[in-house]
């Protein structure tokens, strides 16, 4: 039984469970594998179903939701912004991309932004914008750049995306591939060096400062400052993939800043919206952002008014609210709380930055993490599992200790319910 048991609101005339899994089944085409709970409300950390249970939204839409479910600011304006002007193309100038351009800058600390959509937008229009660099400012012949990626990386499900995946259910059956990608071992930088020196057609390396899909995989100290030292020293552009692990996530503004090193590019998306819309940037300095030329690129909604507005505010609630200094705090307090009193015949670690983490379950169990899921769902926590053996923790950055201090009892009660099953 949930913990939070229906408190009436969420109720909505004609609205139950099995009747939205069906349409959704039915109708929606199978390509997720969701966890049966059908929502219809979220405000701040929780969410309600349509039977009107109340949940932890530990997920937080994959680290979308940093600033909590329909933020009131960021709610306002949106609504304000719709009645003004939501979309008029890059094709013109609006007052709203000026502003949010400016705000990107200075929070940033890049020359330019080029808005996209989606995460894999903002990925893919860095290797671009990083092939274009290659050919016209590092003198790569035509049609010979080549980008390097980790394994095990994850930046979206276009084609040119899963081209670089190594995960077989993204890939197989759907070659054939781009061409011109490499990869190399994730937080190893000798691989790295060996790759960049054996070849100089390379432009750019494009990595997730923590992989998300992964399981949470944080590279070992010092990784991402040699990952800097190597692409200046081979004259290769660092693409900073911080869709995830962005705006406050692991307890710094961007990953990267742990280790206080400068990327060439930056990747955001996810919160960049605060969960409202889907909106995604890339970050670079002119030297880069301005090998491409008017005509090369583009998207209907991309810089779309509405959109710039919700980033703007979504961006302030971030600052306004010290978010980044939250999710450090609660960072702290979480993982040692979970490596001290998870079972550790269920739970084989626990890992993550901020509040950003993992949960991995032992191998060789007769349940995955996805039963775990189910059952924490039952006690009133949902979040999700990635190859049945991982749970991510991913709360909105505007959970309260005392909230998060709930959610680590359900979790241990919970996952310490397995032991011996
Ligand atoms: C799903 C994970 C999170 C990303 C990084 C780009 C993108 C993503 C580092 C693309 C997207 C998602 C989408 C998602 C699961 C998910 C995810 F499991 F892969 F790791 F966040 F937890 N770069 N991540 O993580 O962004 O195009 O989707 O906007 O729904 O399967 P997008």
């Amino acid at each position: 039984m949930p913990l939070h048991i229906a408190d009436g609101k969420s109720r909505l005339p004609g609205v139950n469970s099995e009747k939205v899994f069906n349409g959704v089944l039915t109708y929606g085409a199978h390509n997720y594998n969701s966890l049966p709970v059908a929502l219809v409300r979220g405000k701040g950390v929780y969410v309600w179903d349509a039977d009107g249970n109340q949940f932890y939204d530990l997920l937080a839409g994959y680290s979308a939701l940093n600033q909590g479910h329909c933020h009131p600011r960021i709610v306002r304006a949106l609504q304000t912004q719709a009645e003004q002007l939501t979309l008029t193309s890059r094709a013109f100038f609006t007052d709203a991309f000026a502003d949010y351009a400016r705000l990107m800058h200075q929070m940033f600390g890049y020359d330019k932004v080029l808005p996209m959509n989606s995460g894999v937008e903002a990925c893919e229009t860095a290797c671009k914008i990083a092939r274009k660099w290659g050919y016209t400012k590092k003198g790569i012949p035509d049609n010979e750049a080549k980008i390097v990626f980790a394994e095990n990386n994850y930046w979206g499900r276009t084609l040119a995306a899963i081209s670089a995946s190594t995960d077989p259910t993204a890939r197989d059956k759907y070659g054939p591939w781009m061409p011109g990608f490499l990869l190399v071992p994730y937080d190893n930088l000798k691989a790295l060096e060996k790759m960049l020196e054996s070849d100089p057609n390379i432009c750019a390396v494009m990595l997730e400062p923590i992989q998300g899909e992964a399981g949470i995989v944080v590279p070992s100290p010092g990784y991402l400052k040699g990952v800097r030292e190597l692409c200046t020293k081979y004259n290769v552009l660092w693409i900073n993939d911080e869709v995830q692990t962005g705006l406050g996530r692991t307890g710094k503004l961007l990953c990267v800043h742990h280790e206080k090193v400068r990327p060439d590019m930056i990747c955001l998306g996810k919160a960049l919206s605060g969960g409202m819309l889907p909106l995604s940037a890339v970050l670079a300095d002119d030297e880069v952002m301005l090998c491409m030329l008017p005509g090369d690129h583009g998207s209907t909604f991309g810089g779309n008014p509405l959109g710039c507005r919700v980033a703007c505010e979504a961006l302030r609630v971030i600052l306004d609210e010290d978010l980044t200094e939250n999710a450090k705090r609660l960072g702290d307090i979480l993982q040692p709380e979970l490596k001290q009193r998870l079972d550790q015949s269920v739970v084989k670690c626990v890992r993550g930055k901020g509040l950003l983490v993992a949960i991995g379950i032992q191998d060789g169990l007769s349940f995955g993490s996805t039963d775990v899921c189910v059952k924490l769902r039952d006690n009133g926590i949902l979040c999700k599992s990635t190859h049945n053996e991982i749970i991510r923790l991913a709360p909105p950055l505007v959970i309260t200790e005392e909230q998060l201090r709930e959610c680590i009892e359900i979790i241990v009660e919970t996952i310490n319910s397995f032991a011996n099953k």
